[in-house]
């Protein structure tokens, strides 16, 4: 087998299927290991899903030893448990860094993968891509890039070594879940800091803390029930739903509940009543209790003004989970360009110049996301049955059985892709889910003397009219979002994740396994 990514499902997928016998090799492009934590070291960058859930589910032991220090982990504290992970589980071994995969191609006599990397070639039976939902970084072509005279840095694409801003004049474009966690520790540091925002955001405060050692051992001795709860519910995160609507509750009782979920839920806060993502004037509720906390947090009326997203439901693009990003605009060294009045014209040889004139800087970060979903998927070239290209078969949007299989690619599994719930869940949950899934798969194709497992192209059919079904019932596709497939100019709009939910998506999972893996062919 060979596995594309060392992040964590890449490593996840090893350990597992080697403990079953098979011969793993994982290639890995960048020079360590950790996928997205390995490059994503950006000032402030840490995990919006609470750290014990973040984490990897299969070992009690390992559950057991590692102590994370915070409710949100940073970026090197989970690199540091990737690490862990990695030596504890002698995982290194079989993984080749700086080693990326340029293209791959399915023998159909052979029924083997044929694996192209820059590094010399392999060959496998089956072709595991663990390549992330968020690795592919989306650089903006602004005119001018190329007079800029300071430095441009974008932060999926961080520098190792550390960047020293003190005394800078900085400008960030991008207000998503990197630019919300930036902003606040780059304002510490910067001499002076310019936002420049094109769609505001509904950001959630995270409420991070220090664990403490009783938080701690209270966690640990009831490990297995809060995984438990994390799997049952929609989003891999263990909040309960509500089973309530915010248009049956009175306004002072949706208040005092906005009001707690605001204070301690972080992501949950979604979840606070059950048609948030289902019915507008549900939606809206929410949306007027963020904006007139962003009133409340920012002292310029104008400026709290600017920051209030309006136009899309709260939720349809992904909530950033912030620690004081409002409040830094409250700060004298920290503008906000709102670029839908002063549109931004070019970058110039000493900054960005906007319709309202010129701001010079010395550095500029991009923080202007990710090709999401597909992007790493459809970087190499993947060549399947009768020489018919991945790209070519997902020219109008990524078409998957399950989020797991594709129709004329045998023996070729994603991990967490597109059709699965990924980026609506707990990506780590959702990764682990689809490792022990596709090994009962693989021990069922084993069962029949089977060298070849694909999805039938009416299966693939039907899967995608489901999840296309399902999202259309909801909120999400109302926003220009990564999910949708907006982020990248001339992409499909098609929205991409399952969003039947974790619990949902397993139990379809369970009844294909049940009718012994419908919709799989086994030859
Ligand atoms: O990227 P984004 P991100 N000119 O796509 C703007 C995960 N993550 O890196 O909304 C000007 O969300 C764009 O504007 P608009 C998490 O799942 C997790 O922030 O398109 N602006 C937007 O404001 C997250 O959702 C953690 O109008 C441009 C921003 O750039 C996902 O990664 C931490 C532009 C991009 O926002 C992506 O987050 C960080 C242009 N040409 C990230 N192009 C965790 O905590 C884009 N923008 C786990």
């Amino acid at each position: 087998m060979v596995v594309v990514g060392a992040g964590f499902a890449g490593l996840r997928t090893l350990h597992t299927f080697r403990e079953r016998g098979l011969d793993v090799a994982v290639i890995e492009a960048n020079a360590g290991l950790g996928g997205v934590w390995y490059v994503n070291r950006y000032p402030g960058a840490r995990c919006d899903v609470e750290s014990y859930d973040y984490s990897l589910s299969f070992d009690p032991d390992l559950e057991q030893e590692w102590r994370w220090s915070e409710r949100y982990a940073t970026q090197p504290e989970i690199l540091r448990y990737v690490e862990h992970v990695a030596d504890r589980f002698d995982l290194r071994r079989d993984v080749h860094l700086d080693t990326r995969m340029t293209r791959s191609t399915y023998d159909e006599q052979a029924h083997r993968w044929h694996v192209e990397t820059d590094d010399g070639d392999w060959s496998a039976r089956y072709l595991v891509m663990a390549t992330g939902q968020l690795s592919v970084t989306k650089q903006p072509q602004l005119q001018g890039q190329e007079d800029f005279r300071g430095r441009i840095l974008h932060t999926g694409a961080w520098p190792h070594e550390h960047v020293d801003m003190t005394g800078r004049r900085v400008g960030v474009i991008g207000t998503g879940s990197s630019g919300t966690q930036l902003v606040p520790v780059l304002a510490e540091q910067a001499s002076h800091l310019t936002v420049f925002q094109r769609t505001p955001n509904y950001s959630i405060p995270a409420n991070n803390a220090p664990i403490t050692d009783e938080q701690d051992a209270e966690v640990k001795a009831t490990y297995p029930e809060r995984r438990e709860r994390a799997r049952r519910s929609p989003s891999g995160l263990g909040f309960k739903p509500n089973k309530q609507s915010a248009r049956e509750v009175a306004e002072d009782d949706r208040r005092a509940l906005y009001e707690q979920q605001w204070t301690t839920a972080g992501f949950g806060f979604l979840l606070a009543y059950y048609d948030l993502m289902l019915d507008e004037r549900a939606n809206d509720t929410a949306a007027d209790f963020i904006r007139a906390k962003i009133a409340e947090k920012v002292d310029d009326p104008t400026t709290a003004e600017r920051l209030m997203p309006r136009g899309y439901p709260f939720g349809a693009k992904r909530p950033p989970v912030d620690s004081g990003y409002f409040e830094t605009f409250n700060r004298d060294d920290v503008d906000l360009v709102d670029m839908r009045e002063t549109p931004l014209e070019r970058i110039t040889e000493h900054g960005i110049r906007t319709t309202a004139g010129e701001v010079e800087l010395d550095t500029i970060v991009f923080a202007t996301g990710f090709d999401a979903m597909t992007g790493a998927l459809l970087k190499p070239e993947i060549v399947g049955r009768d020489g018919l290209t991945l790209r070519e078969h997902w020219n109008a949007g990524p078409r998957t059985y399950l989020g797991v299989g594709v129709a004329g690619f045998p023996n070729l599994f994603v991990i967490a892709g597109p059709g699965s719930p990924s980026l609506l869940s707990n990506v780590l949950l959702s990764i682990e889910a689809h490792v022990d899934w596709i090994a009962g798969l693989l021990d069922h194709a084993a069962e029949q003397g089977a060298d070849e497992v694909e999805a039938s192209g009416q299966a693939e059919a039907d899967w995608v009219a489901h999840v296309n079904e399902r999202a259309e019932a909801t909120l999400y596709p109302r926003a220009a979002s990564y999910y949708m497939g907006a982020e990248v100019p001339g992409k499909p709009q098609v929205f991409m994740p399952y969003v039947g939910g974790v619990r949902g998506y397993r139990r379809v999972l369970e009844k294909v396994v049940a009718d012994d893996y419908d919709g799989f062919r086994f030859t």
